[in-house]
């Protein structure tokens, strides 16, 4: 299987977030990279190869110029207010309930307005380093809307979290939805979003809410006891014209193989039966039982599984990289899902 990666995802290396009240060094950093590369090497997964570079009409498809503006211009405006030395980028509050919810004209205000947690800082090149996750999606999409069975895209940082008019989860633009829009756009009538992140991808939910033309099925740790905690629950089923085609199994911290792969298998089934053109999985692996921000207990081995399983649907497949945090083991787990699926193609 060919990967996508660019270097430019060094850019995005902030110097920490908040976790549950403490400024900590951020787990989605540039080693996770390293770490997944090493291991395409050691099992010679195929060619790593660098991205096109894309313009930005497919992301215009999935975000709104707001939040798109915002995160172009967010530092600079930051730095203007807080100096040369100034701190990460981060928000300290936020417009619940039935607050105004304007977009306000100050700088941290804009904070407030547009992220999703205080987990997710802007430095002042993290823009570059969201840009070439986006072109690094749309490559490896490329090549399989040209007929490669399956490509894996390196994307990094994230983007599962990233809704269209707010980011967060360390996400800001939404790789696998801008891929998705990008296999419409190639004639695809119909694509489905598989996401097994432990995170609900309340993002790419959000994106395709009221759309048929594109289905999101997730499994995730519930919202009831996990983050984004407002999204991701069984009856979020779709709006409108898109209703019956969203498809959430929330799980409970301590998930094994044996109900993790019944609700995967009861997944695929959903998709199969919606018939697409395309599939996007939406590729986290913080199910993994040492994850140091998870609750889920599976283990190296069940993620060949997973590949084998989405193998068995038959339909040109994207990899797409979400989260993932045991470092040591991110590579191991990422590449074994891989193989599973190209011993079974
Ligand atoms: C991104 B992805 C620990 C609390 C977690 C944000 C989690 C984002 C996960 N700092 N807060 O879905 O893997
Ligand atoms: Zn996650």
């Amino acid at each position: 299987m060919i990967t996508i990666a660019s270097e430019d995802h060094r850019l995005h290396a902030p110097k920490g977030e908040f976790s549950f009240g403490e400024f900590v060094p951020p787990y989605e950093n540039p080693r996770r990279v390293d770490s997944i590369l090493a291991r395409i090497a050691e099992t010679r997964l195929g060619p790593v190869r660098p991205p096109e570079r894309f313009g930005a009409d497919l992301i215009r498809r999935v975000h709104n110029a707001p939040l798109l503006g915002f995160l172009e211009t967010a530092w600079t405006q930051w730095q203007a207010q807080f100096g040369p030395d100034a701190p990460p980028a981060l928000p300290l509050s936020w417009p619940v309930g039935g607050m105004r919810a304007i977009e306000p004209e100050g700088i941290t205000g804009k904070f407030a307005f547009f992220a999703l947690d205080a987990s997710t800082a802007i430095t002042p090149t993290s823009w570059a380093a969201v840009r070439s996750a986006v072109d690094v999606a749309l490559s490896a999409q490329k090549l399989v809307a040209g007929g490669e069975r399956a490509a894996f895209a390196l994307c990094r940082p994230p983007g599962h979290h990233a809704t269209p008019d707010n980011y967060g989860g360390y996400c800001f633009v939404n790789n696998a939805a801008v891929a998705a829009e990008a296999f419409r756009q190639a004639g695809a009538a119909r694509v489905a979003v598989l996401d097994v992140d432990y995170h609900h991808g309340n993002g790419t939910q959000a994106i395709f809410y009221r759309r048929p033309d594109v289905m999101f099925a997730s499994l995730h740790a519930s919202p009831e006891t996990t983050y984004p905690y407002f999204s991701g629950y069984a009856d979020e089923i779709g709006e409108g014209p898109g209703e019956g085609f969203n498809a959430n199994y929330p799980l409970r911290h301590g998930t094994a193989w044996n109900a993790y792969g019944a609700a995967l298998d009861h997944a695929l089934a959903r998709i199969e039966g919606y018939g697409p053109d395309a599939l996007v999985i939406s590729l986290g692996v913080d199910t993994f039982e040492k994850d140091p921000i998870s609750h889920l207990k599976l283990r190296s081995e069940d993620y060949i599984r997973i590949g084998e399983a989405i193998a068995r649907l038959k339909r040109p497949t994207l990899f797409v990289m979400e989260g993932g945090y045991a470092i040591e083991e991110l590579g191991l787990n990422t590449v074994n899902l891989l193989q599973g699926f190209e011993a079974k193609v």
